[in-house]
């Protein structure tokens, strides 16, 4: 850092490491991109508009097994390792589950030695910082970028002119599109390093530039702002994570993005192939492209484009290569997340490439002239049916959804091509989820079964043995109490709340959606503060509430939603009738971090979508593997982690997805369930008569009405079921060497969920790409 270390601040120690660490990846990395170069294998590029990776220097020394020696180096200058380690901020380029699932293969791949690239957009800002004013989530922005960033290195050479708009014309009987507006897309690498340091991959971030930066001419002229005017509008490209889109600007925006480094990432693609060989038909036995939802869909008509009109390739023979290349995953049924184009804003912007959509859209009803399904319909590029469509091989992320895209969103598709839907259900890394986050348990496993489990998470099997000794799961039940503790001290230092650490510590983190259900649990929370303050002497089993989560910005009912849970909190936390028996606390700004210190102190898992809503969730898989009670829905990946953990280990509740379907057909569905049980109506009541907002009693009458006169995703008609669920934990709880045993089996039968047997499948299923790792 060029100081003296007694002139170094702490943000100095932490870059000095990072840099040191970093040296060591930089060798590995070197290897491994040499060794795929070599080998000539086929490479795995993930397309992804979001990765959620979090902080990096701790994974960095933990997977080169550095831990002990970092440590040791930095007592040696007075210096506090997990201070230093606290000091990173999150990269948080993602907004949840889908954008941490990608941190998690990017991983995986490293940990497997699958020759691997992720492409994706490096934001200035990530997701919006939240805080509450008054109990409401206000917004501001993210500034991750603000310090020097240790991990990436920039690649100005790797610079891609890209365009937007413009005309198409023949030349020459060729087609050609000429874009007005031009910019360009920067490459920013950060290496990835797996597992014991034996691989490292590399994700490269793209970063809006100017063609031309700076006018010199409009400066003279002394307007200065206009002089850099070029540069500001192309940087706006990867300011921001998902912008506002609820008009015209931001729509735009957002397609720019998508066709912003889906293009670059093309045009990399094929530098790197076209380096090494020579014929284009080849592609597809060198290079496969993964498509993370729908919104690098756009990749399928540019690589198609480039192919066709640059490379004088046939339309056909380039419709078939990209066709063996391109793989699409789904991760939601929700009609609204399926993106569609307006054709007008679409055409305005790509005009080539709506062109391309309509003949894929041609050659895919010739081919198959039953019926007519297309990317193109009433006024609407629609990427689910494009991107089902270029696809070799399209997945879903769990059986259930997987099931359900066969039978609703895709089924004429899948008539039609019944082998091209696969399912890889979602795994977490255990290097994050378990083994770095929590220092206990892993301790705990590794002295019962060695190390092997940590790149071979089902080994954990192994420990069935060990939960029937009374000793053994002493160690356990005290491994989970003291990561209580801790998480009870970091809440009280940073939020002054104190938790009771003996109570039940019942956790629900994610979005806040209305399908996920965070009303659900809030209800329930009110209707049993009710029932203790009925009998405040009653033998209650302590619970301590915590929500953490994000609505998005424009998601009014989400944010209200935040906003009762802050307001309810309130009066419970401070109802000395209750405090004893009840606290709930809603922890602001929800990122990798704060999930990593949560985790690992939970006993429940609240995984209560509305069932056929949740693709597959992974939180659900963390907190299981981190030994916390699922109470859940048949929902995603709740119905494997329950054929695997056992269903006495999980407490089901809830109606099943077809059933949701049925119920919704009865036009008063909620009142019914209102009318059928008296608790829901009395915590409706306290919410709609301003029980909680006493400044302000008609706040929530609107959430109130909502769920008792259309409520669509069930709320009241899953309540019932809902609350005896919570009472069987209580019951469960009151028992702790029965809860830990069902705790322990937990850990003990949750190896599957690893993400490493996802992208195995993914290699074998949908790839065909191999580890270059020697075994
Ligand atoms: C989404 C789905 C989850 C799924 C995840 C990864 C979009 O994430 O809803 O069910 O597990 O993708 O496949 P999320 O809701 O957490 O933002």
């Amino acid at each position: 850092m060029g100081k003296d270390p007694e002139h170094a601040k702490f943000f100095d120690w932490r870059m000095a490491l990072s840099h040191a660490i970093r040296d060591r990846i930089v060798d590995r990395w070197v290897a491994s991109t040499r060794r795929t170069y070599e080998q000539d294998g086929k490479r795995v590029y993930y397309l992804s508009m979001e990765f959620l990776i979090g902080r990096l220097l701790e994974d960095g020394i933990v997977n080169l097994g550095l831990v002990e020696e970092v440590g040791e180096t930095l007592r040696t200058f007075g210096i506090d390792y997990r201070s230093v380690l606290e000091d990173e901020p999150d990269a948080a380029l993602g907004n949840g589950g889908l954008g941490r699932l990608a941190a998690c293969f990017l991983d995986s791949l490293s940990t497997i030695g699958c020759p691997a690239m992720g492409y994706g957009i490096r934001y200035e800002n990530g997701l919006f910082k939240q805080s509450f004013v008054d109990g409401r989530q206000v917004e501001s922005p993210e500034t991750w970028l603000q310090e020097p960033h240790p991990w990436e290195f920039g690649r100005p050479e790797v610079r891609f002119t890209l365009g937007f708009r413009g005309e198409v014309t023949t030349e020459n009987g060729r087609t050609v599109w000429k874009p007005s507006e031009l910019l360009q897309a920067e490459a920013f690498d950060t290496p990835i390093v797996g597992w014991q340091g034996r691989w490292a991959n590399t994700l490269r971030l793209w970063a809006g530039r100017a063609v031309d930066p700076f006018d010199l001419d409009r400066f003279n002229a002394g307007d200065f702002a206009a002089a850099a005017e070029h540069e500001a509008l192309a940087r706006t490209i990867s300011r921001v994570l998902y912008p506002e889109d609820s008009n015209e600007a931001g729509k735009e925006l957002r397609l720019k993005q998508e066709f912003f480094f889906s293009a670059a990432s093309i045009r990399d693609i094929l530098r790197r192939f076209e380096g090494q060989h020579e014929d284009l038909r080849a592609l597809p036995k060198k290079v496969a492209i993964q498509l993370n939802d729908t919104h690098p869909a756009i990749a399928g008509p540019e690589l198609l484009r480039i192919l066709h009109d640059e490379r004088g390739l046939s339309f056909e023979e380039a419709l078939e290569i990209t066709h063996g290349c391109m793989n699409y995953t789904n991760h939601t049924l929700l009609p609204e997340a399926l993106e569609r184009w307006d054709e007008r804003l679409f055409g305005r912007l790509l005009p080539r490439h709506l062109q391309i959509i309509d003949r894929i859209d041609d050659a895919h009803y010739r081919a198959n002239p039953t019926r007519l399904l297309s990317a193109r319909s009433d006024g609407q590029v629609k990427m689910g049916e494009l991107s089902f469509i270029v696809a070799n091989k399209v997945n879903g992320v769990s059986a259930l959804h997987t099931d359900l895209m066969k039978k609703t969103v895709f089924k004429d598709l899948h008539g039609l091509h019944p082998d091209r839907i696969v399912n890889e259900t979602n795994g977490v890394t255990p290097r994050r989820w378990l083994h770095s986050c929590n220092p206990g348990l892993s301790s705990l496993i590794t002295d019962s079964i060695g190390d092997g489990w940590i790149a071979d998470l089902e080994q954990l099997e192994r420990l069935e043995p060990f939960i029937g000794k009374d000793d053994w799961l002493h160690r356990f039940r005290a491994v989970k109490a003291e990561n209580k503790v801790t998480l009870c001290d970091y809440i009280a230092e940073r939020h002054g709340m104190r938790l009771n650490p003996d109570a039940m510590f019942d956790i629900q983190i994610k979005r806040i959606h209305e399908y996920k259900r965070q009303h659900l649990n809030i209800l329930e929370a009110i209707a049993h503060w009710q029932e203790i303050k009925d009998t405040p002497g009653g033998d209650w089993v302590p619970r301590v509430k915590i929500f953490a989560g994000k609505a998005a910005q424009g998601y009014h009912f989400a944010k209200d939603i935040i906003h009762l849970i802050n307001d309810v909190a309130k009066v419970v936390n401070a109802d000395a009738e209750t405090r004893d028996s009840l606290q709930v606390i809603f922890l602001p700004n929800y990122n990798v971090t704060l999930a990593e210190h949560l985790i690992p102190a939970a006993d429940l898992s609240e995984q209560i979508s509305t069932a056929g809503k949740e693709a597959s969730g992974t939180g659900n898989m963390k907190f299981a593997l981190n030994g916390a009670l699922t109470i859940g829905t048949l929902d995603g990946a709740n119905v494997e982690i329950r054929e695997r953990v056992g269903e006495e280990n999980f407490f089901l509740f809830g109606m099943l997805a077809d059933e949701v379907m049925q119920r919704r057909m009865i036009h008063d569905h909620a009142q019914q369930a209102i009318a059928a049980d008296p608790r829901l109506a009395r915590a409706l009541e306290a919410i709609r008569s301003g029980t909680f907002s006493p400044q302000d009693p008609g706040r929530y009458v609107h959430i109130a009405d909502n769920l008792t006169w259309s409520d669509y995703f069930l709320v009241c008609s899953d309540f019932s079921a809902y609350w005896q669920a919570q009472r069987e934990a209580d019951h469960a709880y009151r028992d702790p060497d029965l809860w830990a045993r069902k705790a322990a089996l937990n850990v003990a039968r949750s190896g599957w969920f690893s993400s490493d047997r996802t992208i195995r499948g993914y290699m074998c299923d949908i790839w065909g790409a191999e580890s270059l790792l020697a075994p």
